[in-house]
């Protein structure tokens, strides 16, 4: 190769790479039209990617007045779709009777019914009383009715529930919070424990936000730390499961919120890190979910992800 197209070779790399960055980039945050904040991200059986959102509302009183989730969708991870609201507490009769409270949910789909699962107290007290109620729905944006909340699953601070479904289709679920992280699986139903819940072993600095997924035989359990103020995602793999867990590192840095939450999941062949930051408002409680691509080392473990803006 001589020298000109030498040069030529680097300026269409050069270019490749700022137009990809530059394209992904102009979406984060890619809710704008709201405050969105803890995204759990899923592709369902029609090929479209969903994000179950949680919503924080203008002005904030911390985090107390979260209500009324949004439900957004794509197929190109660059044209977001709103299908609007799915739930709000007036919705939940058990509720906590102030309303308010509905924090980080989660969904999964099992044999043609879409389960909706959201952390919300039942009384007044709220940081004691926290439970996790179940809505289903036969679509995955509407429709979604309260069932009730998962018997023996809650109390002071347990919130963020992730449930995970294996290739062989046994279901499990993941909850925490205040420096306890508990699993246990899910019987057929997917509203009731099957067995105990079991602390979840390993985990270094664990304080909430727990998110499980699976790639190439190996289990991730990602969770947000107790980094002060600035809360970083940090990770740990396994080979089954429920644990024991091995703690590998942070793979997501501040991003300038007092909380952090995420989720990750592979999309028409690349892996895909969810998060929220406060570059809209400037306010750590209220929140815009972004997404950047997510990178693995041959030895699975996770490249700290780019966070573009
Ligand atoms: O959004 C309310 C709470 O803040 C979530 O449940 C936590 O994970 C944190 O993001």
């Amino acid at each position: 190769m001589n020298k000109i197209s030498r040069l030529l070779a680097v300026c269409i790399q050069a270019l490749f790479m700022i137009f990809s960055i530059g394209v992904f980039a102009q979406e984060n945050p890619f809710i704008t039209h709201m405050y969105t904040a803890d995204p759990s991200a899923h592709v369902w059986k029609d090929g479209r990617l969903f994000v179950y959102a949680s919503h924080d509302v203008d002005p904030p009183r911390g985090c107390d007045l979260m209500d009324k989730y949004h439900v957004f969708s794509t197929d190109d991870m660059v044209n977001w779709k709103d299908h609007g609201e799915i739930l709000s507490s007036e919705q939940v009769e058990w509720g906590r009777p102030e309303g308010g409270f509905m924090w980080a949910p989660d969904c999964a789909y099992k044999d043609g019914v879409y389960y909706f699962y959201y952390p919300h107290p039942s009384g007044t007290d709220w940081n004691n009383t926290w439970k996790v109620g179940v809505a289903t729905s036969k679509k995955p944006a509407k429709n979604f009715k309260d069932q009730g909340f998962i018997e023996g699953v809650g109390g002071f601070a347990m919130i963020d529930p992730c449930v995970f479904i294996d290739d062989d289709g046994q279901a499990y679920f993941y909850y925490g919070g205040g420096s306890k992280c508990e699993a246990a699986k899910l019987k057929d139903n997917m509203m009731e424990l099957d067995g105990k819940l079991q602390p979840m072993e390993g985990l270094e600095d664990f304080h909430e936000a727990a998110w499980i997924f699976k790639r190439k035989g190996i289990y991730y359990l990602t969770y947000a730390d107790n980094n002060r103020g600035n809360n970083q995602l940090r990770y740990a793999m396994s080979k089954n499961p429920l644990g024991p867990w091995e703690y590998k590192g942070i793979y997501l840095e501040p991003t300038g919120c007092d909380t952090s939450h995420g989720s990750v999941v592979e999309y028409k062949g690349q892996w895909y890190a969810f998060y929220h930051n406060k570059s809209i408002s400037g306010q750590g409680n209220l929140r815009s979910v972004c997404v950047d691509k997510l990178y693995f080392n041959e030895d699975g473990t996770i490249q700290t992800v780019i966070q573009t803006k």
